[in-house]
C-alpha cells in the first residue's frame, strides 16, 4: 500500500529539511520537484489486480496525499500519518478506531468547543462514556480514569482557548498504567514546538486547517501514530469511514508544512512583543500565555516546548461589552474564528469558538478574548490593539 512506503521519501535531516523534503521524491516522469495535484479518483490497473504503486481509488489513497501524509508522519516523528478533510474529521475517526460503544475517555475541561461537542452529542449517544478534567493536573487525570474502561485520556497542550499546559510525559505514563492511549491534539504548538510522540504519547492529532497549512485558505485534519498496530486500525477506519482530505486540500497543506519552522518562528517574537504590550496594559485584565513564568504551566511549557506559540488569550476589565468592542474595532486582527494563519485574528470565544460549552463546565469567561497573532509587522499590531483596547474608544 502506497502509505506503507510514506517513510521511503527523505525522512532523514532537520526538522527544516524534512518539512521541505519528506513524503516526495522528484516526479520519476518529469522531474516535477512538488507533488502534483492527483485530481483523479482511480487508477488504471494493469490486469486486474495489477495496482501501479498499490493506487486504487482515491479514498483509500492518493499520491498528493500519500505525499502529504509521509511529510507529516516525519515532522511528528511517527510510524505512520492519516490526512482528513477537517480536525473533527480526524478525531471521529481516532474515537471509531480505538474506541467501542462501553468504553470511556478523559477529555480536558477547556477543550476546543467542537472537540467537547463531538466528544458529548456524538460519541457519547454512540456510547463512548467521557469525564473531563484539566490538563494541567496530573492528579485529576488519573482520578478521572476508570480502571478498564478508559481507553483514551485526550489532550490540548496548550489548551483552547484558556492556554492550560499538560505535562506529556507525566500523562503518557498515567494513560498507560491504566492500559489507555494518550491522545494529544498538538494544533496549536505544531511539531516544530512540541514533538508529544517523543514524549511517550501514542497518538497526535491536528486541525492541519491551522498552522499547518498556515494561510488560512483550507480546512484540514491530520492524524500522526507511534505504532504499526495503530497505524493499521486508523488505516482501515480512514477508508471505511472515508473522511480524507481531497488532492488539492492536500497540496495546500504540503506546501504549508514547507514553511511551518520559519512562520512559527515569527508567530512566536510577535506574540512575545504583544504580551509584553498587554501585560500591565490598563483595560487588560490576566494575560493567559505559556510563556509567562507566572503562567501555571510555564516550567511544564519549557521543559516540553521550543517556544511558547502564536495564540494568546486575555480578560479585559471592562467586561464581556468591551469585549466584544474590542473585537470589533480591531482592524489589522481580523474578527473571526479559526487561528494560524498568517494573518492575525481576534475573537470572543465565549460567543464564537466556544459557544457551544455554554452552560456547561466547559464556559469560559465572558471577558476573555482570543488573539491568534499573524506574521506581520508587529509595530501594526501593537497599535491596532492599542486602538481598539481604548476604554469608550
Ligand atoms: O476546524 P477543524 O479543522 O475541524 O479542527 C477542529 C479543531 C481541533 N482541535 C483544535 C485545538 C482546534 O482549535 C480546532 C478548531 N478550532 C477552531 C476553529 C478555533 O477557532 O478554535
Amino acid at each position: 500500500m502506497p502509505n506503507e512506503q510514506q517513510h521511503q521519501h527523505r525522512t532523514k535531516g532537520g526538522f527544516e529539511t524534512r518539512a521541505i523534503h519528506a513524503g516526495y521524491e522528484p516526479d520519476e516522469a518529469t522531474g516535477a520537484v512538488i507533488p502534483p495535484i492527483y485530481a483523479t479518483s482511480t487508477y488504471k490497473q494493469d490486469g486486474v489486480g495489477g495496482l501501479r504503486g498499490g493506487y486504487e481509488y482515491s479514498r483509500s489513497a492518493n499520491p498528493t496525499r500519500t505525499a502529504l501524509e509521509g511529510n507529516i508522519a516525519s515532522l511528528e516523528g511517527g510510524e505512520r500519518g492519516f490526512a482528513f478533510a477537517s480536525g473533527l474529521a480526524a478525531e471521529d475517526t481516532i474515537i471509531r478506531a480505538l474506541c467501542k460503544p462501553g468504553d470511556h475517555a478523559v477529555i480536558p475541561d477547556d477543550a476546543y468547543g467542537g472537540t467537547h461537542r463531538l466528544f458529548d452529542k456524538v460519541a457519547r449517544p454512540w456510547g463512548l462514556a467521557h469525564s473531563s478534567a484539566p490538563v494541567s493536573d496530573v492528579d485529576a487525570v488519573r482520578a478521572a480514569i476508570r480502571p478498564g474502561e478508559t481507553k483514551l485520556v485526550w489532550i490540548e497542550t496548550p489548551t483552547n482557548p484558556l492556554l492550560n499546559i499538560g505535562d506529556i510525559e507525566a500523562l503518557a505514563s498515567v494513560a498507560h498504567d491504566a492500559g489507555a492511549l494518550l491522545v494529544v491534539d498538538n494544533t496549536f504548538a505544531t511539531p516544530y514546538l512540541q514533538q508529544p510522540l517523543g514524549l511517550g504519547a501514542d497518538v497526535v492529532v491536528h486541525s492541519t486547517t491551522k498552522y499547518a497549512g498556515g494561510h488560512s485558505d483550507v480546512v484540514g485534519g491530520a492524524v500522526v501514530v507511534r505504532t504499526l498496530e495503530l497505524a493499521e486500525a486508523i488505516s482501515f477506519h480512514q477508508n471505511a469511514m472515508g473522511a480524507v482530505a481531497g488532492p488539492f486540500d492536500s497540496w495546500l497543506t504540503l506546501r504549508g508544512l514547507k514553511t511551518l519552522g520559519v512562520r512559527m518562528d515569527r508567530h512566536c517574537d510577535n506574540a512575545e512583543k504583544v504580551v509584553d504590550f498587554l501585560t500591565g496594559h490598563p483595560a487588560v485584565g490576566q494575560v493567559f500565555y505559556p510563556g509567562l513564568p507566572e503562567h501555571p504551566g510555564h516550567a511544564v511549557a519549557s521543559k516540553q516546548m521550543k517556544r511558547y506559540g502564536g495564540i494568546i488569550s486575555f480578560r479585559t476589565t471592562g467586561g464581556e461589552q468591551h469585549a466584544l468592542e474590542v473585537c470589533a474595532r480591531a482592524e489589522v486582527f481580523t474578527l473571526g474564528e479559526s487561528l494560524g494563519g498568517v494573518e492575525s485574528l481576534i475573537e470572543h470565544p465565549g460567543r464564537m469558538t466556544h459557544a457551544s460549552v455554554a452552560g456547561t463546565d466547559l464556559e469560559v469567561p465572558d471577558d476573555l478574548i482570543r488573539l491568534s497573532v499573524g506574521i506581520e509587522s508587529v509595530d501594526d499590531l501593537l497599535a491596532d490593539l492599542d486602538r481598539a483596547l481604548a476604554i469608550g474608544g
